[in-house]
């Protein structure tokens, strides 16, 4: 696009001015050092060719005046406020506020624990408008968490204006989150002035468009609560990365719950339906109808009369098709050796298993075994508590299953519990006993709420069986479910 504008030759002298103007800044800030190439690591744990430290702009008065300056001829609006986003981004938003005579809110990082408590300092009034001032974008994560903060204190929050863009997709998740994004400077633009002024070379610009494109972040859902797009975008990078390594299989992290914490993601659902039905022909037409809502599928296949290998192929052709995993809730709990040879009747269509920690740690080498030999990726789901009434799990022996887990990140993906038994965030909670008009069964089942199991239980999926199979129209049912167990999922991942 850059090189377009300059081909045309049909510039007012204006942005012609404005343009020289923004090679000598990025001239400038390479040659201070705000723009780096090599290998970098970064938060989520990300190697990257090229790094922006814009924090050292402070050293450079004239540098950062001269930036305020330039951002603040994108600020189009006079009836507003700035925040910039603590810290880079506060000190450029302080010289713009001054500059334009316009007020300024301030961002706490952390709450302060004494005093007033204030997470925004300042004096604005409600339905003000506040135009949010951020140095780099790459997922815009902390532009929307900065923009909901002011938001909930009665600000107006539809603009911001960005000193430099990675281009991975932040422009596209804050539009959904309804903020419109201004950039000065593109990873792109970057390139090319550096490029043509010598600074580096074509295989740097090649590796570094590369990054850009492997690494984009729209998609994973700009409306989804930033915690927990932290906590997946975190693990996804993470793995992202092991796998570039080709570390994956040594990796201490296990692709099963990297792979569900994407599907969650994506369809933004954490519903696992109990597809308890003893005819495979029914399971495979009530599969069919709730597959587009779920982000698992649980079943037992040994209570089928009727399952056969076509059962699984034509299982396996509906996950590839709606995109979600199969889990066989089998509830292993004996030797290793019996384990892995009952885990082989399944590891080739499912996924998940559930595992009973009795046994012992052999249990979950056997799976691991497993997982060398056979069919990547089956993850275990350890059973830490239930929902049965009189069950005899006791809370010293849900300890244990947890710091089990905790020990076998490789192979274990989470628990099944009624409560979050643990504060790994890399470990999931799955909570089964939930039914949106019953307290229980006729037998010894126990029921909450999708959203008690969720706000309360800390559910991060939610189980339902008879809720959705048992219902007249279960794909509607289904969706009733997914909306009820997501809406909680926001409202606690937005409160922590
Ligand atoms: P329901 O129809 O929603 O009651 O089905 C619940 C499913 O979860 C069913 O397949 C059980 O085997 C499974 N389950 C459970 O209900 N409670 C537990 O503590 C465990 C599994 Br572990």
């Amino acid at each position: 696009m850059y090189g377009t504008i300059l081909l045309t030759g049909k510039m007012s002298s204006t942005s012609s001015n404005t343009d020289s103007k923004m090679n000598s800044l990025i001239l400038e800030l390479e040659r201070i050092g705000a723009v780096k190439f090599g290998e970098f690591t970064l938060k989520s744990g990300l190697t990257s060719p090229v790094y922006f430290d814009l924090r050292i702009l402070v050293s450079f008065p004239k540098l950062l005046e001269e930036v305020a300056a330039l951002l603040l001829e994108k600020v189009t609006r006079r009836d507003c406020v700035l925040c910039g986003v603590p810290y880079t981004a506060l000190p450029i938003a302080t010289l713009m506020s001054v500059k334009a005579d316009l007020g300024m809110v301030v961002r706490r990082k952390e709450a302060k624990s004494y005093g007033t408590k204030k997470m925004v300092e300042g004096v604005w009034t409600e339905g003000q408008n506040c135009v949010i001032v951020e140095d780099v974008v790459t997922t815009g994560g902390s532009v929307i968490e900065t923009a909901n903060l002011l938001r909930k204190l009665g600000l107006t929050v539809t603009e911001c204006i960005v000193l430099l863009d990675r281009e991975q997709g932040a422009v596209d998740n804050l539009t959904k989150a309804g903020i419109s994004v201004i950039t000065l400077i593109s990873v792109s633009k970057v390139l090319e002035v550096l490029l043509g002024a010598g600074r580096i070379s074509s295989s740097t610009v090649e590796a570094v468009n590369s990054f850009v494109l492997n690494n984009q972040t729209q998609g994973l859902g700009a409306d989804t609560s930033s915690v927990i797009k932290t906590r997946f975008e975190t693990r996804l990078d993470t793995m992202k990365n092991a796998e570039k390594k080709q570390e994956s299989t040594e990796s201490d992290l296990n692709l099963v719950s990297t792979r569900l914490m994407e599907i969650m993601l994506r369809k933004r659902t954490n519903l696992c339906v109990a597809v308890d039905l003893t005819s495979a022909q029914d399971i495979l037409e009530l599969v069919e109808k709730i597959g587009s809502s779920v982000a698992v599928v649980k079943l037992h296949a040994d209570i089928v009369n009727d399952w056969t290998e076509q059962t699984e192929v034509e299982l396996k052709k509906l996950a590839d098709k709606f995109g979600f995993l199969l889990f066989e809730d089998r509830k292993l709990a004996d030797i290793g050796n019996t384990v892995r040879l009952q885990a082989l009747k399944f590891s080739s269509w499912a996924q998940l298993v559930t595992v009973h920690a009795l046994p012992g740690p052999g249990v979950l080498q056997a799976v691991r075994d497993l997982q060398k030999s056979g069919p990547a990726g089956l993850g275990v789901l350890l059973v830490a508590e239930m929902s049965s009434a009189g069950n005899l799990i006791s809370s010293s022996y849900t300890q244990e299953t947890v710091n089990l887990g905790e020990k076998n990140k490789n192979v274990v993906v989470g628990f099944i519990a009624q409560s979050r038994v643990s504060q790994d965030n890399d470990l999931i909670q799955l909570t089964p006993g939930v039914h949106l008009s019953q307290d229980g069964d006729e037998t010894d089942q126990r029921y909450v709420s999708p959203a008690d199991a969720v706000l309360k239980r800390g559910a991060d999926l939610i189980i339902v069986g008879r809720g959705i199979t048992g219902a007249e129209d279960p794909a509607e049912e289904a969706e009733r479910y997914k909306k009820a167990g997501w809406n909680a999922y926001l409202e606690r991942t937005g409160q922590v």
